[in-house]
């Protein structure tokens, strides 16, 4: 089962040119630009610019030129922010238990200090 697509949430709106962005990468299947709120020195989001809502309907329907410029550019971002080395954390939330805010398929790339912990424990 697929949840249905907002079109009017904010990262569709990011793709229309309607809200600006700080763009690391654009190509045309794929823009990474710096979240607006960074958790870490490194801050970026990836996102399709196709209308998925989150990474398993990304995953079930994307096509296959979507899902390798996706995965490519993702390493592309990596080598352009220096957290190849000394590591990253990649995290795509989804849905309610994933607490995604924003209702359209985005991997966070984070790093440029150590992390901690993925998850607290409960
Ligand atoms: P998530 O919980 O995974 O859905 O995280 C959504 C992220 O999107 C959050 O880290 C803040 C970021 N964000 C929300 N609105 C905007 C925006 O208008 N511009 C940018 N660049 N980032 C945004």
């Amino acid at each position: 089962m697929t949840r249905r697509y907002d079109d009017q949430n904010i990262f569709a709106k990011i793709i229309r040119g309607e809200i600006p962005n700080s763009t690391v990468i654009e190509t045309e299947h794929t823009l990474a630009f710096r979240d607006i709120q960074p958790q870490a020195p490194v801050h970026v989001l990836i996102i399709p610019k196709g209308p998925y809502v989150d990474h398993a309907d990304f995953a079930a329907n994307a096509s296959e030129a979507e899902l390798v410029d996706f995965a490519r550019v993702t390493a592309q971002v990596c080598e352009a922010e220096g957290v190849i080395s000394d590591g990253f954390r990649a995290i795509s939330n989804a849905g309610v238990h994933g607490v995604q805010e924003v209702p359209h398929y985005h991997l966070h790339i984070l790093g440029g200090r150590a992390l901690g912990r993925m998850l607290a424990r409960a």
